[in-house]
């Protein structure tokens, strides 16, 4: 395949290709915006704060003849807590499994020292895997100073391809969708043409949750807390109740997630419960309880129901 045949779309009848894009970056580089941009599902929750997602999280776009399945992954940065470690571990995997890696950076900042650090290490960890560059949000920069910028960059290091999107707005996704779907290996789809992720709805529920809890308390609370869902019942009138408790890991923070007379905690379960409809397309009934668990952060056992391998955080 030449550079120029990439940008056309792929002869319905030409052979299937299936593989998976790793999508890694700095935390709030806009790695999840991009997955559910080109899955077109939110699958992966975004905020406007750094660390959002945790653990790896597919989502499947369907190219032509080709599936893409991207795979977001949290931020890589300076870890100091067990679960920073198992983040950013994490992240090195899912740049390590892949077929293609696109690192994301943001227009605006540029080359970070953070961004910096991710090149130091990108040829060991990236195990060999070509890898993209994507500079992301030019919607908050001139023109000019993208170029400047893609050059620093392609002399920092040997990136296959450079491209320059928004994933926020749609602007120059659909090239890198097109570029990737030719260039994953040929070989049969790995999952149903029509399936868009593979996480457990139970975690996706829990996953909407914690984006509403983010989005709404300050500080350090939200890295404090995770959440689970503890159980999931189908109704007979085609409803589900899902409950789910809030770990916190200090006392101070169960009230201040609970909220004055309960307020918070009920906003929280509004608006998750609005999206968890939309998402499932029927009715559900969310209960949230806050619980207080103190060493949450150093137990096995959470670690599994987020998706990450605890002894990463050693
Ligand atoms: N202006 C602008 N903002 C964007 C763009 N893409 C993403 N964002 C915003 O950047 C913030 C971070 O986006 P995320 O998708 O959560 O970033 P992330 O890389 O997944 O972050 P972590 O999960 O914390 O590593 C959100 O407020 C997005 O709305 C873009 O193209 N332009
Ligand atoms: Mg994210």
């Amino acid at each position: 395949m030449t550079e120029n045949d990439t940008a056309t779309e792929p002869a319905p009848e030409g052979p299937t290709r299936a593989g998976f894009v790793a999508l890694i970056g700095e935390p709030n580089a806009g790695k999840s915006t991009l997955l559910n941009r080109m899955v077109g599902a939110k699958v992966s929750i975004v905020t406007h704060k750094v660390q959002t997602t945790r653990a790896r999280i597919r989502g499947i776009a369907m190219h032509g003849q080709s599936q893409i399945v991207f795979v977001d992954t949290p931020g890589i940065f300076r870890p100091r807590r067990r679960l920073d470690r198992s983040m950013v571990a994490a992240a090195w995997g899912g740049a390590a499994d892949a077929d293609i890696v696109v690192l994301l950076i943001e227009a605006h900042r540029g080359l970070t020292d953070g961004v910096q650090a991710i090149i130091e290490s990108l040829s060991e960890k990236a195990g060999g895997h070509p890898v993209a560059l994507a500079i992301n949000k030019i919607d908050r920069v001139k023109a000019e100073e993208l170029l400047a910028l893609s050059q620093k960059m392609n002399e920092a290091f040997p990136f296959v391809r450079t491209f320059m999107i928004s994933a926020e707005r749609g602007h120059g996704t659909d090239d890198l969708l097109a570029w990737l779907a030719a260039e994953v290996p040929e070989g049969p789809w790995l999952y149903p043409e029509d399936q868009i992720a593979d996480l457990p709805m139970r975690m996706i529920a829990a996953e909407i949750t914690r984006e509403k809890l983010t989005l709404r308390l300050h500080e350090e609370i939200p890295y404090q807390l995770t959440v689970e869902t503890e159980n999931w019942e189908e109704r007979q009138d085609g409803s589900a109740r899902i409950d789910q408790v809030v770990y916190v890991s200090r006392a101070g923070h169960k009230g201040i997630v609970l909220g004055k007379g309960g307020e918070t905690i009920k906003a929280v379960s509004r608006a998750a419960r609005e999206e968890l409809i939309e998402f499932m397309g029927r009715p559900v009934h969310l209960f949230l309880r806050v619980a207080l668990r103190e060493n949450w952060l150093d137990e096995a056992e959470r670690y599994t129901e987020m998706g990450l391998d605890f002894r990463d955080g050693n």
